[in-house]
């Protein structure tokens, strides 16, 4: 068990995120809540995890999932009450686990007393918490685009103004220029903090500092300004993990996001690697040779090593499933799972395990009716307004869509997989039957147990989070390796990230070197199987 007390006590940890909406259901409404998050402590205790990032939980219309809150102090009646998130927070402590809550400080909903308030006038008190701008209706200030489709600003003719929304119409920008909003937010960090959580996830953080008439979000004019505000406000010197989400960092602002001077964050999630596949935008494939993500892997390991620290992931609740995109969710799916899980934590960071990611889940490739996301569903409708037809469209949501992670979570072959008693707010991939917890946990030879020997290593072996990075075989198109040199101990990982059978020369450092993990049985040495990956280890 990990002890939080400890400084950089998050380097060592591994952590699980949870989509609650979709975890466990414990009331029989269709939707998984908090109660349902507590009964399934043990099993996320099994896994050997230190840590949950919940998305958000607050009070929401639910516009976006509850990326759109109308009360940052209160819990959704559809998760439980503040009781619940107090015993969530209590048991998971109980199991040497933290809690995580997600911040969404760029924006609120509609809905939020704040904006309500806004809408009534001018002179309000809340107008200056958003954006506005003068104009007429059919005059936006510019041709600012929001992230879910439409143009970034909406007209309120009572007002004779817009409103800036990056993401939709019920998510209006909060005015970060306005030091009342950036206080409110602030009291609002240090109330969950008295609650005892382990730390904050920070939503689309980088684009607080945005500057809309010169039609910038990320990396605004004052966005380190704010950013060191918050952080001595709030969080710094608290020992919590913090978690900026960043689309915008390249490797020299994740340095100072993540130096070790503590005063911004601990770590940020970057997405250099997420966007190597796509085009123009993310329904626009393109194809990514295995050499280019390996290069970028190896930019961020080498850039952040002694001077900032990575998050690793391959899943989260907006990117579609791991072994669907980069691995192989037909015949080698519980193989290509296994090397994906191999291939990420054996890296220097702070690993990150989206729910059901642990199993092997799958895309779901769900009819348009059943799509529940606002993006998936905006982008169908301005997929098919841009001339696609209904199959190109559907095949670009198949592929990268925010709901194939956000199928409920596989814990049995039962009815709904064991998620819920009552109609699941959104389908259960009808793969349950084969993929599930249950099966898993009854499976020594299952995806579930490499994740659990990873989480293992990487608290018993130093080098996993002290080890600098060296890249081998650049240029090979089907294997991933690496050395690890750090803490008296050098780690080779070797993963086969195809579905051929690829050469691989054990190098000669690890020639009498201890296997820490394999996934296919001993290697045979020489040449790979199929999506074989394997872990050697070797003392000074
Ligand atoms: O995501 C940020 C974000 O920019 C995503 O909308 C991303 O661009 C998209 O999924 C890729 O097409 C965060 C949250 O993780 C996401 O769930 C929210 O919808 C969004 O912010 C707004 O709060």
């Amino acid at each position: 068990m990990l002890d939080r007390k400890d400084k950089d006590w998050w380097k060592r940890a591994v952590i699980y995120q949870i989509y609650p909406k979709s975890f466990q259901d414990s009331n029989g409404d269709g939707v998984g809540d908090l109660p349902g998050i507590i009964s399934r402590l043990d099993y996320l205790q099994a896994l050997g995890v230190d840590a949950l990032w919940l998305c958000p939980v607050f009070a929401s219309p639910q516009a976006d999932n509850g990326y759109d809150i109308s009360d940052y102090r209160a819990i959704d009646p559809m998760f439980g009450t503040m009781e619940d998130m107090r015993a969530l927070i209590r048991e998971a402590d109980a199991r040497g686990i933290g809690i995580l809550l997600d911040l969404v400080l760029n924006h609120t909903s509609d809905r939020h007393r704040w904006f309500r308030e806004a809408l009534k006038g001018r002179d309000n008190p809340f107008h200056d918490y958003y954006i506005w701008r003068d104009g007429r209706p059919d005059m936006p200030p510019n041709g600012m685009k929001a992230t879910f489709g439409g143009p970034a600003w909406t007209w309120v003719p009572e007002l004779g103004q817009y409103y800036f929304h990056q993401f939709a119409p019920q998510q209006p920008d909060l005015n970060w220029e306005n030091p009342a909003v950036r206080q409110e937010l602030y009291a609002m960090i240090r109330a969950w903090m008295a609650e005892g959580v382990a730390g904050f996830r920070l939503d689309v953080i980088d684009q607080i500092g945005k500057d809309p008439d010169l039609q910038v979000t990320a990396n605004g004019p004052r966005l380190m300004e704010f950013l060191r505000e918050l952080n001595r406000e709030t969080f710094g010197g608290a020992n919590l993990v913090t978690v900026g989400e960043a689309w915008g960092a390249d490797v020299a602002r994740a340095r100072r996001y993540s130096a070790p001077d503590g005063s911004i964050f601990s770590m940020v999630f970057q997405f250099e690697q997420m966007l190597l596949d796509q085009g123009d935008s993310k329904w626009e494939a393109k194809p990514m040779p295995l050499p280019v993500l390996k290069k970028s892997i190896a930019r961020w390991q080498q850039g952040l090593h002694g001077c900032g620290w990575n998050s690793l992931f391959w899943n989260n609740h907006d990117l579609p499933r791991i072994v669907s995109r980069w691995g192989d969710d037909g015949e080698y799916r519980v193989q290509s799972a296994k090397a994906l899980a191999v291939a990420l934590h054996g890296l220097q960071g702070t690993p990150y395990i989206y729910q059901g990611e642990e199993l092997g889940m799958t895309n779901a490739p769900y009819p348009a009716e059943d799509l529940r996301d606002i993006e998936s569903r905006n982008a169908y409708r301005d997929l098919r307004a841009a001339g696609r037809t209904d199959a190109e469209a559907m095949a670009a949501i198949h592929r990268m869509g925010r709901d194939n992670a956000r199928t409920p979570m596989q814990w049995s072959a039962g009815a709904n997989a064991g998620f819920t008693a009552g109609t699941p707010w959104m389908r259960v991939n009808p793969n349950h039957v084969e993929i599930n917890a249950e099966a898993a946990l009854a499976d020594l030879d299952s995806v579930f147990y490499t994740y659990r020997d990873l989480i293992a290593l990487r608290k018993r072996y130093p080098v996993f989070v002290q080890g600098d990075f060296t890249l081998l075989c650049p240029d090979d198109g089907q294997v991933f390796a690496y050395v690890r040199r750090g803490a008296g101990q050098s780690l080779l990982a070797v993963a086969n990230l195809s579905g051929r059978p690829a050469a691989f020369a054990l190098p000669d450092e690890f020639a009498a070197s201890r296997v820490l993990l394999a996934t296919q049985g001993p290697p045979a040495g020489g040449l790979l199987r199929p999506w074989e990956a394997a872990l050697y280890l070797t003392e000074q």
